[in-house]
């Protein structure tokens, strides 16, 4: 962990107005020390004959974007956030926020402590903590409602979005908008300042609750149908907001300290937490100390199919200009089809102005010539998953790639180190691995083999998180087949299904479970929704492994044509037009054959043992690819399995879950099941390692 700096605050004069600059790369979190800074440096200009007013701003990126979160599992040191504020509040001599960057949470929450507030034009402000699981509690459930109403308080707490400056002005949220130097214009707007404007503290009247509660009870009503009662932080939000319409300004805070305490204790919030800094941790690629991300202007995709074209969407959003090849003119033409009705749909939606989006399609170039590739500094290949087929393209853009381009196949489950070599330029190849909707998913799997340079894998790296996506890191590793973490994670989920589906659970029982743990959608209803002929057709690609049990259900269900939603019969059968569907009986009568067939007699699974079997075959999967070195970390399997397969965000992933249960007791549990199907639950040698240890897969990380 980062070591902030020793001294992160500075108190600097110009002529009467007191400067107090916080220095704490990269985001100024609040951390002890700036709190501590901010404390001494306030007493001191306010002790200070000569101060007629104070400024509060930021060195470096951004003012402020939040307390240090990484101090939230610890114990706490005073002054904490709210006693700091009260300091700023209660000052004897005005106090300017001078607001640049991304003032988020406990940041926003500093500038509203502030007496009068002046931000840069290009400025984003808001209160995100929700997404951590938590609610602003620093007194900004509080100061907002004040400052800008319940219903727009709800608003910007509810969603964690951030508003820009101008907006902020508007409804009132801070004073003055600049776009000169901000640093002289919120010292020259000091300058006019000749009085402690009444902050929300000094008010004695309570606000006026009465035509508000209608507000208060429709959004807990709201919170309750959309989320449950267990969602605990928007409920306190809402207790919240109430607090700050009926009670002294004092009740409120110490109601929403109890609140926030509430939230910080909640399993829910550690899970949030441990996702926003596995995304991040994830991001770290051990190829950065060896190589920087070489300059990407121009992409080109081969392949315009649902994953080409979302390829290509999210590089023209993301400023790349793009040339995507197809072949002939039907495919050219079905491809631009795609991408214009994204465009159509998020025009339609407001996402986009029409200029937006006439803008984004003038940077795409859509070809059936692979030559125009020699432009391009990064080429992604993203056709079909057939070994000789991409070999023999990937062959082709070798031949007509730019020297120094790096080359990008988008397979899931092929060999990439054969494909790299194919190119002729294996040290420029890597793996591209997005995950549909290309255009939405955040994550991507950055295949690295044994022959790819530093510099091609940290450009794929570069390129991934300048489309704002999450990368992670997955080696190939020997026989790999089955895909890198994702996919070989799916494979062992759908097994222990499949397995179950044998032994007398129906998909409809287990996608229910599945459902139930916190997953959007269970395995037969992503299967459905995937096309059952598409992982057929991986599994007939592959030598099967003898030591490896098959269940042969779905290959059943691909020979009668039951693909899923697009023949509208798969594991259910789907109406003209619908998406979800009932169970199709007849794949319940070709289970019990199959059973028959088998010899096996049909049992009962409880939910929790549906559960149980899928989530220990997740967790062991995950301890075999970090064995195998394919993932290098624990918290990155968490990430692959919440962006790529829904996995509950506020759970942080199977690994954490595997974590709170304890690895000894998984392996424990595992031994039970390892006789079933030993290849599924036979314990990991990590995760046997770590019940022996006594660790956890989070001293991996
Ligand atoms: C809060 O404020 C609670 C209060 O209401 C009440 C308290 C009592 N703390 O994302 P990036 C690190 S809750 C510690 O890659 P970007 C991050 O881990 C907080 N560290 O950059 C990374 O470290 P590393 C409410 C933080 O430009 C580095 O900064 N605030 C924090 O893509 C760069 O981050 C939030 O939830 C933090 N608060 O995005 C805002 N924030 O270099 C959370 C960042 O070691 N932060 N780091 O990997 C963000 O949304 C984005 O980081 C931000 C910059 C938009 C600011």
């Amino acid at each position: 962990m980062k070591q902030a700096p020793k001294h992160p605050v500075r108190l600097e004069r110009q002529g009467t107005i007191a400067l107090i600059v916080i220095e704490n790369p990269p985001v100024n979190a609040l951390g002890v020390a700036v709190r501590r800074g901010i404390a001494a440096a306030l007493n001191a200009a306010v002790a200070h004959d000569k101060t007629d007013a104070i400024v509060i701003a930021a060195n470096g990126r951004t003012f402020p974007a939040g307390a240090d979160i990484r101090e939230f599992d610890m114990a706490a040191q005073e002054p904490s956030l709210g006693q700091l504020f009260d300091l700023i509040e209660n000052a004897p001599k005005p106090v300017v926020a001078a607001i640049h960057g991304t003032a988020l949470g406990g940041g926003l929450e500093l500038a509203m402590a502030a007496h009068y507030r002046i931000a840069s034009s290009d400025a984003r402000m808001g209160l995100p903590e929700i997404h951590l699981g938590l609610l602003p509690g620093a007194g900004g459930t509080q100061r907002l409602p004040r400052l800008i109403g319940a219903e727009l308080a709800f608003d910007m707490m509810m969603s964690g979005n951030q508003l820009s400056a101008g907006i902020c002005a508007e409804i009132g949220l801070i004073d003055s908008v600049t776009s000169g130097d901000l640093r002289s214009e919120a010292v020259a707007y000091a300058r006019t300042l000749t009085e402690v404007r009444p902050t929300a503290l000094n008010r004695t009247h309570l606000m006026d609750g009465g035509d508000y509660m209608a507000t208060v009870a429709a959004r807990r009503a709201q919170v309750k149908a959309d989320l449950g009662a267990g969602a605990l932080a928007p409920l306190k939000i809402v207790d919240c907001v109430e607090a700050a319409l009926l009670l002294p300004m004092d009740a409120g805070l110490q109601l929403e300290r109890a609140a926030f305490e509430d939230c910080l204790a909640s399993r829910e919030s550690a899970g949030l937490r441990h996702a926003f800094f596995a995304e991040r941790r994830a991001a770290k690629f051990p190829e950065a100390a060896d190589a920087k991300p070489a300059k990407v202007e121009r992409i080109a995709i081969v392949g315009g199919g649902t994953m080409g074209s979302g390829i290509a969407i999210a590089g023209l959003q993301s400023g790349f200009a793009v040339t995507l090849v197809e072949q002939g003119e039907s495919g050219v033409n079905a491809a631009l089809e795609q991408i214009g009705a994204f465009y159509e749909r998020s025009i339609a939606k407001g996402r986009l102005s029409e200029a937006q989006g006439a803008a984004a399609l003038t940077h795409l170039q859509l070809t059936n010539k692979l030559d125009t590739l020699g432009e391009a500094d990064l080429i992604i290949e993203a056709i079909g998953e057939d070994f000789d087929l991409k070999a023999s393209i990937l062959a082709e853009i070798g031949a007509v790639a730019k020297p120094d381009a790096v080359i990008a196949t988008n397979t899931s489950y092929l060999d990439l180190s054969a494909l790299a070599a194919a190119t002729g330029r294996p040290a420029n190849t890597i793996g591209l691995h997005f995950f549909a909707p290309a255009q939405v998913n955040k994550l991507v799997e950055v295949g690295v083999h044994d022959a790819a340079s530093a510099q091609a894998v940290m450009t794929g790296v570069g390129f991934a998180k300048a489309m704002g996506k999450t990368p992670v890191r997955a080696r190939v590793h020997k026989g790999f087949g089955s895909g890198y973490i994702g996919n070989a994670i799916l494979e062992a989920y759908r097994l222990a299904a499949d397995i179950m589906l044998e032994h007398g659970a129906t998909p409809a029982q287990i996608d229910g479970a599945m459902r139930s743990f916190g997953f959007p959608l269970g395995p037969y209803q992503i299967a459905d929704m995937s096309g059952l002929d598409i992982a057929y057709a991986r599994r007939q690609s592959k030598p099967r492994d003898p030591d490896v049990r098959y269940v042969e259900i779905a290959d059943k269900m691909v020979e009668q044509g039951w693909l899923g939603q697009k023949t509208r019969r798969g594991y259910y059968i789907y109406a003209e037009g619908q998406r979800t569907g009932v169970p199709n009986g007849d794949v319940l009568k070709m289970i019990s054959e199959h059973r028959a067939h088998k010899g096996i007699t049909a049992r009962k699974f409880s939910d929790r043992d549906i559960r149980d079997r899928i989530l220990l075959a997740i967790v062991n999967a995950g301890a075999r690819l970090l064995g195998e070195g394919v993932a290098a970390r624990p918290s990155d399997i968490d990430t692959v399995m919440v962006h790529g397969f829904g996995y509950p965000r506020s759970r942080g992933g199977p690994m954490m879950d595997a974590d709170a249960t304890t690895p000894s007791i998984i392996a424990s549990r595992l031994s039970v099941l390892a006789p079933e199907e030993p290849s599924l639950w036979a314990a990991a040698p990590v995760l046997t390692m770590l019940a022996q240890e006594r660790q956890k897969f989070a001293d991996l990380n």
